[in-house]
């Protein structure tokens, strides 16, 4: 866990926490790709610490059957699934600060004495209940939300009547407080489509829910009724806090008065639409009335397809994150989703498309464009930057078309649209590739006048500097090719590690400054597919 952090209060962020019961497939490598942009985009704005949460949710019925299945103890399951997380969050450049898991004695501590404050406060009570469940969901099922007989619509099982004794949570004390929350905070949940969902959800009757289990051995105990443990999903939402906490701290009613000390409340949660109502509706009513500080925002983004059609391990057309990263590297799987799904909204992912997407943009338009700048520049002035940057006038095509897509970058990333960033990145490198075309630096600086030269190295200039700027914008995305391009340039790992978002400006390449010589910084993709084609 992150510790303190000298009295500010850190930017929070947080993917869902990941059922251990399977391998990480590429639905929660995007949930965390995209987390990660968010959080590199603010460590950039230098404004705030930022603390990045990720991690798994390892109790539950779902999980404990995985672990008999593969005949070990649940514990030892959960530690070679949470380890296989953390192998993929490492391959994809991941830049986790905490990683929880729901089992480690911390939490355990914290979602106890958080219930037990519930309890005492009057607002949890026990009744019979009688359902269908679903195992897969870890949930009840409304009767509208199954298909006939029962079926589950994701898992395609059939949900069976149960009936138990359980502990309610007083949902429906909590209505008005939860309406009053979205009409205060129109942006408390997002995109603004979610947010009416929810709205519809809270006006149509929040009811009860049940938050124990009376027959789930893989749990955590009901402080005040050892007999029963705390159904899993309240369990796993108490992951985002103690997150924050070390692991060996003590968590009493009294420090959690102090959670706010160790950063909270989150300032993002990032998490599928599949789990909104949890996260949007169960979660905050919870801490209202625990009375500690909601979350911010809720960001649901879309889901994706593979070749058209849903992916799922049922469905025999899972993407396997490890197998494109492995193929591919990070960089590339990262910007494809990143750009080509817009944050929010449902997306596929064809292998022929993202061959092609990645080739056109990292390996052509600004792998390319660096390549052959650089070349010239040391063809022509010894590999050292003709001029001051900051000499060009602002009205100098490249120097003002990268300031406005700058800008236009910046903006789209501060409100999570991500593909948004991206295209205003291409912006400036397509312009740059465009200018070069027009002004063809190398006939003047081989055949021209003295003028003509001078003009010719003007060009290389500016469209180095731009692509200073292309590299330092896109680095939340791809941060590989953010590094190779800022050290073709001449600057060391150092000098990348402490940029800001001030550094954008127009200006940083100085004259007299050494480059380096070409080596391409984003390797064409040539290769077979690697994944299987989708199953009807
Ligand atoms: O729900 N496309 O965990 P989970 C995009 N443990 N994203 C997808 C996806 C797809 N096809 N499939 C899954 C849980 N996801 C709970 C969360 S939080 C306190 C507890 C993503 O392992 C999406 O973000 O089933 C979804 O919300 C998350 O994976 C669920 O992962």
């Amino acid at each position: 866990a992150s510790g303190e952090h000298s009295g500010q209060k850190p930017y929070v962020v947080t993917t869902p926490l990941y059922y251990v019961n399977a391998a990480p497939h590429m639905g929660s490598a995007y949930s965390t790709i995209a987390t990660d942009v968010a959080a590199r985009f603010h460590r950039l704005k230098k404004e705030q610490p930022v603390v990045f949460i990720t991690g798994t949710d390892e109790h539950g019925e779902k999980i404990a059957a995985a672990a008999e299945a593969k005949q070990v103890s649940p514990q030892d399951h959960c530690d070679t699934v949470a380890a296989e997380f953390k192998d993929l969050w490492e391959k994809f450049d991941i830049s986790t600060d905490s990683f929880v898991r729901t089992t480690q004695p911390s939490h355990e501590r914290l979602v106890q004495a958080l219930l037990q404050r519930i309890y005492d406060k009057g607002d949890i009570y026990k009744a019979a209940y009688e359902g269908h469940y679903c195992v897969g969901c870890e949930k009840y099922m409304d009767e509208e939300e199954m298909g006939p007989n029962h079926t589950c619509p994701t898992h395609r099982t059939e949900c069976k009547l149960r009936q138990e004794e359980n502990y309610f949570f007083k949902l429906s004390k909590y209505q008005q407080q939860l309406e009053q929350l979205l009409q205060d905070q129109p942006d408390f949940v997002q995109p603004a489509p979610r947010r009416n969902e929810v709205l519809g959800w809270i006006k149509s009757g929040a009811k009860d829910f049940s938050i124990s289990r009376s027959k789930v051995e893989w749990g955590i105990r009901i402080p005040w009724d050892p007999s029963q443990t705390i159904y899993v999903w309240i369990d796993a939402l108490h992951g985002y806090m103690s997150a924050l906490l070390d692991d060996n701290q003590d968590v009493s009613l009294h420090t959690l008065d102090r959670i706010t000390e160790a950063g909270w409340p989150a300032d993002v949660h990032v998490i599928g639409k599949d789990i909104l109502r949890f996260h949007a509706v169960m979660w905050p009513a919870l801490l209202m009335s625990a009375e500690l500080p909601l979350p911010g925002k809720v960001f649901a983004h879309g889901f994706l397809t593979k070749d058209g059609h849903k992916m799922g391990k049922s469905l025999g057309n899972v993407l396997d994150p490890n197998v494109l990263v492995d193929a591919y590297g990070s960089d590339a799987v990262r910007f494809f989703f990143l750009k080509e799904v817009t944050f929010g909204s449902d997306g596929d992912f064809s292998e022929e498309r993202f061959q092609n997407i990645v080739n056109a943009n990292l390996a052509n338009d600004i792998g390319n464009l660096l390549n052959r700048s650089l070349n010239l520049l040391h063809k022509f002035c010894d590999g050292e930057y003709p001029v001051d940057s900051s000499d060009a006038p602002e009205s100098a095509v490249l120097r003002e078309l990268a300031t406005r897509q700058a800008e236009a970058a910046v903006q789209a990333y501060e409100r999570w649209d991500f593909s948004g960033a991206a295209e205003a990145v291409l912006a400036i490198s397509g312009r740059g590739n465009g200018y070069m075309e027009e002004q063809a630096p190398w006939g003047t600086l081989k055949k021209g006048n003295d003028e003509q030269k001078a003009q010719g190295r003007q060009v290389l200039a500016d469209v180095l500097e731009a692509l200073r700027i292309v590299a330092l914008l896109i680095s939340p995305i791809t941060p590989r090719l953010a590094l190779a391009m800022y050290t073709q340039l001449g600057f060391s790992e150092e000098h990348f590690k402490q940029l800001s978002l001030a550094d954008v400006a127009w200006g940083g390449l100085k004259e007299g400054h050494a480059l380096s010589k070409p080596v391409p910084v984003f390797k064409r993709i040539d290769q077979e597919f690697v994944t299987e084609p989708a199953a009807a």
